[in-house]
């Protein structure tokens, strides 16, 4: 490559929404270059979503996707909330007709980058110190650091899909900029451990101890989470204490049938939403977590990064097939209008499902009571979870 290049559309970060843009992109015959900070390696190394819904799962199998994830996810009709002892299964499918499928977000990037790879689409990796000029114009350009060498790409299009600790957002001029925060005041404590999952749907309990989550990545590994605090760190939760805490937080059948096991990979995040506005500024347009993340207790993140690259691989389409830039002007508007129904979503499931602190037996708690006992009873709240849960449509 020379120093100085040419794409239509350039995308930094190479996480699941940089890929599975450049996959769409390339379906529509349009090219682009995609530029992550880290290397492969790393990227697959991230354990973290684990829930695709229904709808992402389709957009996934329509660019090839599905092959693998059908074949090694599990479809799951249903999830359980534990409260008191009691187990409730809210029945997706009966409720829907719906279904999600549990695909780690480790194995569907490796599937993007071999369809990546597969497609011919350059994904330059240790692409460092990336600045973007000219968004304001018809023709910005990204420039960055490949082996120290500088490097210069003129494009059409400049789209941020660099996570929540990316640079792309900082493009949006602050006065232009709004976010909107909620910090919930604990975090979760993951594990990863070769074990088979205690149940074969996922668990979420409510506890006097706190929060605990039990979900999977396939039938021999199992991913669980246990509410701490916001500040733990992972020398805090030594394993022993780890399945001493998620034991005590399950009604007896699961805290007696769950089988334990050296964590291969431990990891303290703290709970928190926030969303940037607008999604675009001139010639750029965010996607995924940089410009919004939501508390994986609503299983969502990914989802968003997912509806996000669809309507802006829609957007684009409709530029470079007719020149009308009509669709990318509503770009962020209706990303955001999706993006905020999760939000409410992952805040309602953390609302519900969490012990706050300084909470007893006072008007919170109570109304989380009320909450949970009224989703226990009532076919139509359990439908409207379902419905949520697998995702509104996009
Ligand atoms: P990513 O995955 O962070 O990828 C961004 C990429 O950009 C690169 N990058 C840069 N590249 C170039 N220049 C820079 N300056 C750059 N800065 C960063 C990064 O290296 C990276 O490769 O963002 P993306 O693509 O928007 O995808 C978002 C999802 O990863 C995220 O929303 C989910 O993981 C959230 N999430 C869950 N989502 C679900 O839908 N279902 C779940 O069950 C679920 N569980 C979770 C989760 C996230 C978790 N953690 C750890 C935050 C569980 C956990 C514990
Ligand atoms: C996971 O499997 O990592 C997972 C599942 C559901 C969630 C969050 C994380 O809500």
């Amino acid at each position: 490559m020379s120093t100085t290049d040419r794409a239509p559309v350039v995308i930094v970060g190479g996480g699941p929404a940089g890929s599975l843009l450049a996959l769409l992109l390339h379906r529509a015959g349009i090219e682009s270059v995609v530029l992550e900070l880290r290397t492969r390696e790393h990227v697959l190394e991230r354990v973290r979503a684990g829930v695709i819904e229904n709808g992402s799962a389709d957009l996934l199998r329509s660019v090839g996707l599905g092959d693998r994830m059908d074949v090694e996810g599990l479809r799951h009709e249903g999830v359980n909330l534990a409260f008191r002892g009691q187990l409730l299964r809210i029945y997706f499918t009966g409720l829907t007709g719906r279904h999600v499928v549990v695909y780690g977000q480790t194995e569907l990037q490796k599937d993007l980058y071999a369809a990546i790879d597969a497609a011919g689409v350059p994904l330059i990796d240790e692409a460092e110190d990336i600045s973007v000029s000219g968004a304001e114009t018809d023709s910005p350009t990204v420039s960055y650091l490949k082996n120290g060498v500088p490097r210069t790409i003129h494009c059409d299009f400049v789209v941020g899909c660099d996570g929540a600790h990316g640079i792309t957002r900082d493009y949006v001029p602050a006065h232009r900029r709004v976010a909107y925060e909620r910090e919930y005041p604990f975090g979760w404590v993951g594990v990863l451990s070769e074990t088979p999952p205690v149940r074969h749907e996922l668990i979420y309990a409510n506890h006097e101890r706190g929060f605990a989550l039990c979900s999977m990545r396939n039938l021999h590994r199992s991913r669980y989470y246990v509410q701490g605090l916001a500040h733990d760190r992972v020398e805090d939760w030594p394993d022993q204490r780890f399945w001493e805490e998620l034991k005590a937080r399950l009604p007896e059948g699961p805290a007696n049938d769950l089988v334990t096991g050296p964590s291969l990979e431990k990891l303290v995040t703290p709970l928190r939403s926030w969303v940037s506005e607008p999604m675009s500024h001139g010639r750029l347009f965010l996607a995924g977590d940089v410009a919004h993340v939501v508390p994986p207790t609503g299983a969502k993140g990914l989802n968003l990064a997912i509806s996000d690259v669809f309507y802006l691989s829609e957007a684009l389409s409709g530029f470079y097939s007719t020149g009308s830039g009509a669709g990318l002007e509503e770009y962020s508007t209706t990303a955001l209008r999706r993006v905020w129904k999760a939000v409410r979503f992952s805040w309602w499931m953390t609302m519900m499902m969490h012990r706050f602190p300084g909470t007893s037996e006072d008007f919170d708690r109570k109304l989380q009571t009320a909450e949970l006992e009224f989703l226990f009873s009532s076919e139509s709240a359990q439908r409207s979870m379902a419905e949520q849960y697998t995702g509104l449509p996009f």
